[in-house]
């Protein structure tokens, strides 16, 4: 598929998408959101990737869904299309899948990097939730996922008085599992991905799922959840590989895919 508003790279077992609307500072249109879902479909159905970096610029990673697309929407094209419901699909991307975050992370831009299994975010970021400015609200998950990563206060602070919050605020409250200098982002976030498609591919997809799930369950679900994910895995031929070349003193070969 030829794309126009990303750029879709494979780096070794590495999927690598990059927002590329520059002089839109990458806001997510119909466009976007329709090639970045097939992208990552794609990625998701090739036995030789392992794990997704998605980023944008230095500049934006991106500055929210396009408020040009949406200015003339009426509440009745938005309910009955559903609009933007598409990305929920992105959200349920099975592969891990790693945002590394330069520039600004605003409204759906922050909200698609909380879709994301974790955020690496470059010295230069800034996340917020502007919605409120416009006149509207966060639509993309931004109310929900927000106050999950860094609770009621400072989700309330941000999605009503808009205001955005630096990458050292985001890693204190725990929305950035990193911070690193902006000129080294891309590779940070592709070394990370790459390790973990070096990894037994069920094993991460399951521990993926099972981190997710603490989101959806109580901790005594989560945790029965959890425990027969980890029996699963002893079905796995990767799992007496890795535990074999532990105890040989190797490095592992993960074949299961
Ligand atoms: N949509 C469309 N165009 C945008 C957007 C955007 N979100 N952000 C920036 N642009 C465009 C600008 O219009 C400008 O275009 P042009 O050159 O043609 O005028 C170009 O990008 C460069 O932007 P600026 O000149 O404004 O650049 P600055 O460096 O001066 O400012 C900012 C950068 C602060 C990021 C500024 O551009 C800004 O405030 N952008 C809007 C941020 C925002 O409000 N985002 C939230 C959007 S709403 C949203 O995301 C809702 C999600 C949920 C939807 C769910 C629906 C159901």
């Amino acid at each position: 598929m030829a794309y126009e508003t990303i750029i879709v790279e494979t780096r070794g077992k590495v999927g690598l998408i990059t927002l590329n609307r520059p002089k839109a500072l990458n806001a997510l249109n119909s466009e976007v959101l329709k090639e970045v879902v097939a992208a990552v479909n794609g990625f998701g159905a090739n036995p030789d990737i392992g794990a997704m970096v998605i980023t944008g610029s230095e500049k934006a990673f991106a500055a929210g869904a396009d408020i040009k697309e949406m200015q003339a929407i009426s509440f009745v094209d938005a309910y009955v299309q559903d609009f933007f419901v598409g990305w929920e699909e992105f959200a349920r991307t099975r592969k891990p899948i790693i945002a590394a975050v330069a520039g600004y992370a605003l409204g759906g831009g922050c909200e698609l990097a909380m879709m994301c299994d974790f955020i690496i975010a470059a010295d230069n970021a800034k996340f917020g939730q502007p919605e409120i400015t416009l006149g509207v609200m966060p639509g993309m998950g931004g109310s929900q996922r927000l106050t999950r990563f860094v609770g009621k206060s400072k989700a309330m602070d941000m999605c009503l008085t808009g205001r955005m919050m630096d990458a050292a605020e985001a890693e204190r409250c725990g929305l950035v599992s990193r911070v690193v200098p902006a000129g080294e982002l891309l590779e940070e976030a592709l070394m990370a991905a790459a390790k973990i498609a070096d990894f037994s591919l069920p094993s991460v997809m399951m521990a993926k799922e099972a981190v997710n799930r603490a989101y959806e369950t109580t901790l005594a679900e989560g945790l029965r959840f959890e425990r027969r994910l980890f029996h699963s895995l002893f079905a796995l031929d990767d799992q007496k590989e890795g535990m074999a070349a532990f105890a040989e003193k190797r490095k592992p070969n993960f074949t299961n895919r």
